[in-house]
């Protein structure tokens, strides 16, 4: 009955709490959480660190062939070594459906590229391209049965893009087997009326991406979502909250008693449109070109406003990496023709901890119990991982941070373990950076170097959310 491993003298910080203790480790799970605790095989001491949920990243994309362009410049063995290296313990990617194909076939796909790959744990979201009656009157309920507990839809893309009747009726299949639903909400018409006019006039250059889909667009589509959500009576979590438009709309329909969870990005907080210009209006712009794209200096108060308010539940990565250089980079030949073509995504998974960290925690905007909250807890109960992940409390999974609160990092690409040959954060400066990830009570990193063995990292059946199914008083 001794202790695996004691983390001692450090602050256990908490959703709930902050509070000077030990933690006691065994066979993988938190076994007790105290006072000068007895032993154990192994000790780390923590004195002067904070001790901290391992972050979870629920929106990572990692080998999803994506939006229509070159290949990811993550897999899961470098997206989760990226993802330890950040803090993180636990990431929730995507498996695509592709048009004409099942739900069943995109899982065993994506299965294949994670199992024995992976740094850290994960589990899937489903995105649903082809919501077929058996897609989601047999499919989706088996999948949600079998720990694949949430999906994702868009407004927007070519191959992805569901229309009002489409979203309806994912809702409503959603809301009868349990499925929390995550809605990418940028307007396709909008998007290619706004494309096809900027292009007319010569305007192809990377920032007219962000042109393209200004705050309207996804403002729109947020209420288009909302309203459906509404007759449906079905919950949504309007994922990738850009700025105070589609905030806005969210404040809006939880005044109306609708149960509309939001998630915005590191992004917000720290990038504008006018990254997306580069040095001079040139392709170098192209390495911040994400949807929606991050906005301005008021955007980002606007977004601090929203996670001090409740608005946001999650903070995420929305990791979705492609490489810059080369022929299957970001401005490849046709991508160098017209913004439209410029894969839209960014690496951030190992950054996300700390620039919130920073901007958030070291600024005052944030305490650090909504620091963890934001960044590990609300993410473990929202996507049914309540009670095993996302806490220091007796019975979870070791899964812990050992954070440096007073170190200073100059964020660059020398320091990544991501695939990417870029990171649109290079030179950005931050106090506050993650000494040692504990993944179930092993350490698979400690000051940069990459510790755990790939394949370390297991699947997670995730529960169904408590937050997904049908609200009461619903028109259904
Ligand atoms: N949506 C995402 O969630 N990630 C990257 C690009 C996008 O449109
Ligand atoms: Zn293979
Ligand atoms: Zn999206
Ligand atoms: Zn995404």
């Amino acid at each position: 009955d001794d202790f695996d491993l004691v983390i001692r003298g450090g602050t256990v910080v908490t959703a709930a709490d902050t509070a000077r203790a030990d933690v006691g480790i065994r066979d993988g799970r938190i076994a007790a959480v105290g006072l000068d605790l007895p032993g154990g095989r192994r000790t780390i001491d923590a004195d002067g660190l904070l001790v901290m949920p391992g972050g979870i990243d629920s929106h990572v994309h990692l080998a999803q062939p994506a939006f229509g362009g070159p290949a990811m410049a993550d897999g899961f063995e470098s997206g989760t070594r990226s993802a330890i290296a950040g803090g993180n313990t636990t990431v929730l990617p995507f498996a695509l459906q592709a048009r004409g194909t099942s739900l069943r076939e995109a899982v065993a796909a994506y299965h294949h590229e994670a199992d024995g790959q992976s740094y850290c744990d994960y589990g899937f979201h489903l995105i649903v391209t082809d919501p077929t009656p058996a897609v989601l009157g047999q499919e989706l309920p088996a999948l949600v049965e079998d720990g694949y507990s949430s999906l994702k839809v868009f407004m927007t893309y070519d191959d992805m893009v569901l229309n009002d009747r489409e979203l309806l009726e994912v809702f409503d299949a959603a809301g009868d087997c349990g499925a929390l639903v995550m809605v990418h909400c940028e307007g396709y018409d909008a998007i290619r009326f706004m494309t096809e006019r900027l292009e007319r006039a010569g305007k192809t250059a990377p920032y007219y991406h962000a042109v393209s889909r200004p705050e309207p667009v996804e403002r729109e589509a947020a209420h288009r979502a909302i309203t459906h959500s509404e007759i449906t009576g079905v919950p949504i979590m309007i994922v990738h909250v850009s700025g105070r438009e589609a905030m806005e709309q969210i404040r809006w329909a939880r005044g109306r008693g609708l149960r509309i969870l939001g998630e915005t990005c590191a992004q917000y907080v720290s990038l504008t449109a006018d990254d997306l210009k580069g040095l001079n209006m040139d392709e170098t712009g192209g390495k911040y070109v994400c949807s929606p794209p991050p906005r301005d200096r008021e955007s980002w108060e606007a977004i601090w406003n929203g996670i001090a308010t409740g608005v946001f539940q999650t903070f995420s990565s929305d990791h979705c990496p492609f490489f810059f250089e080369g022929p299957l980079g970001k401005m490849n030949p046709k991508a160098r023709t017209s913004f439209r073509w410029v894969p839209n995504g960014i690496p951030g998974v190992e950054v996300r901890m700390p620039i919130l960290f920073s901007e958030g925690v070291v600024k005052a905007r944030i305490s650090l119990q909504e620091f963890v909250a934001l960044t590990s807890t609300n993410h473990a109960r929202i996507y049914g991982l309540g009670g095993r992940k996302g806490s220091i409390a007796p019975g979870h999974d070791a899964d812990i941070v050992l954070w440096d609160p007073e170190r200073r990092v100059t964020i660059s690409q020398e320091i990544m373990h991501h695939g990417a040959d870029y990171t649109p954060w290079e030179g950005f400066e931050v106090t506050g950076w993650p000494q040692a990830t504990i993944l179930r009570g092993e350490v698979v990193m400690r000051e940069g170097e990459i510790l755990g063995a790939r394949g370390s990292g297991g699947f997670l059946r995730r529960d169904r959310s408590p937050m997904a199914g049908r609200a009461r008083g619903a028109f259904a």
